[in-house]
């Protein structure tokens, strides 16, 4: 009897079962994301693991290519410990510097000696990018490459010049994209790598293009054209507010605007490359003893997964092994929890049980009340050629909660341009929530933070946009404690 009345308030009417068949889908509208760009968004989260040969100088994060290959020799590597961590702490997804700016090479590459081959490491024998690929597969991790462009070892070389070393790469690249098995990303970092131009990076694009048709390609500065990701402008783990998708592909020749068309993305730019955001959880990208007490704590990373995450970008977050070849236990410690507490908070939405209606209702197949269904395969979407909505959620009794998350169906492109949220004790007084007035972007994911709220009423306005909005999940939350 319960649960019918419950039905019915809901409206599962037999009418709005009849009317879902009559109902089709919202147009895309705008640039939408490729195959490759839906499967990244959909990880949420990647680990970065910096590893090589500054691990073992002390306190070097930009070795100058001078160190001896024998002073590679982790005690203990475990490339399996590495990923037990990432499942402890839900990340499915990782990428390994296999060559950092110093042009040290963790795999025995054919094209140079100054790689594991000449180190003391398992006699010359090992290969780190092997150990790493093969430990992934076990646990069901992406692997990821990073091969960095700037070589400051092979700068070295009285004859350098860049066409040879556009050869130099090439071989490199083959070498990891051929022999390695899948290779979901690799990461060009733009540091130092000015004077490579987008001519090399074209050659190097057409490599990993045909050996890894499903790699995602980081791309910054001059290798941009080929990016499906852009970076997001900072190293502090803080995406724009907004943080669109979308961004112009032309050169920005201004600093500021650069800069902020990596940070927040064009509403209207010409090209959707999302944002991706990397961050280290230690103050150095590379291990350090010294750093041990600088671990980020849970709260830091919570802040930086609110600000990444949830501001429409994927995360990178930085793990480096430390000279055992282990992560150290804190950090460890820390992304677990971190997942622990994402869990508790985004496991349970306030709204769930809701009476839910709205202004701008499609129905049937995409009528409201798919907000709050938990399930990523429904969605919410408006009518065509109306792009506001009010979405009213009376819930079953009064709730208090500090966080909220909206989620766009990202396939069909940026829609909602303009939205706030507000609450109310009665249902007809509003109160606006200023953290969540005048929000632009949504996106994949857009999570909003403010002091506790305790309502009977939550509603949803959608303000302006391109087209109807379409909206696979809308929820208030209370944060977990041990993110506090
Ligand atoms: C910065 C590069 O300029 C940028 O292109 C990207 O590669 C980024 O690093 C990755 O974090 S340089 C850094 C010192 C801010």
């Amino acid at each position: 009897m319960k649960l019918k009345k419950l039905f019915l308030a809901a409206g599962f009417t037999a009418a709005a079962t009849v009317s879902v068949t009559a109902q089709k889908a919202p147009e895309p509208c705008g640039l939408t994301p490729s195959a490759r760009q839906i499967e990244w968004y959909n990880r949420e989260m990647i680990a970065f693991f910096h590893f090589g040969i500054n691990t073992f100088e002390d306190f070097v994060n930009e070795g100058d290519g001078k160190a001896s290959t024998a002073i590679f020799n982790p005690t203990a590597l475990d490339c399996e410990q590495w990923m037990q961590t990432l499942k402890s702490a839900g990340i499915p997804a990782a990428i390994l510097t296999a060559k950092h700016a110093d042009g040290f090479c963790l795999w025995p590459s054919k094209y140079t000696d100054y790689c594991v081959k000449n180190s003391t490491w398992k006699g010359g024998k090992g290969d780190v990018v092997r150990e790493f690929v093969d430990a992934c597969e076990e646990y069901g991790i992406k692997a990821g490459i990073y091969l960095g462009p700037h070589d400051r070892h092979e700068h070295l070389r009285p004859d350098y010049t860049t066409e040879k070393y556009k050869y130099y790469y090439a071989a490199q690249l083959e070498e990891l994209m051929s022999d390695y098995g899948k290779i979901w990303e690799t990461w060009w970092d733009g540091a130092g790598a000015d004077e490579l131009t987008t001519p090399l990076y074209t050659h190097w694009y057409k490599i990993v293009r045909e050996k890894q048709p499903d790699c995602v390609i980081f791309g910054t500065k001059n290798s941009y054209p080929f990016a499906d990701v852009r970076w997001m402008g900072n190293e502090a783990g803080k995406a724009g507010d907004p943080c669109w998708a979308t961004t112009d592909s032309i050169a920005i020749r201004d600093e500021a605007a650069y800069y902020q068309a990596l940070n927040e993305g064009i509403y209207n730019g010409n090209a959707y490359v999302p944002a991706e955001t990397d961050v280290s959880i230690r103050p150095s990208w590379f291990y350090h003893e010294e750093e041990d007490n600088r671990v980020k704590t849970v709260k830091e990373l919570w802040d930086i997964y609110c600000t990444s995450v949830g501001h429409n970008s994927v995360l990178l977050l930085n793990l480096p092994p430390d000279r055992r070849g282990l992560l150290h236990s804190k950090d460890s410690l820390h992304i677990a929890l971190l997942n622990q507490g994402i869990h508790e908070t985004f496991d349970k939405n306030l709204l769930a049980g809701s009476r839910v209606s709205a202004t701008n209702n499609r129905g049937g197949k995409f009528d409201a009340r798919y907000l709050i269904d938990n399930d990523k395969q429904t969605y919410y979407a408006g009518r065509d050629g109306n792009v506001k909505s009010d979405i009213t959620f009376t819930l079953p009794r009064s709730t208090t909660f500090d966080c909220l998350m909206a989620e766009e169906v990202i396939e069909l492109g940026h829609r909602t341009s303009r939205w706030s949220v507000e609450y109310s004790n009665n249902g007809k007084d509003w109160t606006s929530i200023p953290e969540a007035t005048g929000k632009q972007c949504i996106g994949y994911k857009w999570i909003v933070r403010f002091a506790p709220i305790t309502a009977k009423y939550v509603r949803l306005r959608i303000e302006d946009g391109r087209a109807c909005p379409a909206i696979h999940s809308f929820g208030v939350y209370k944060q977990a404690e041990i993110l506090k």
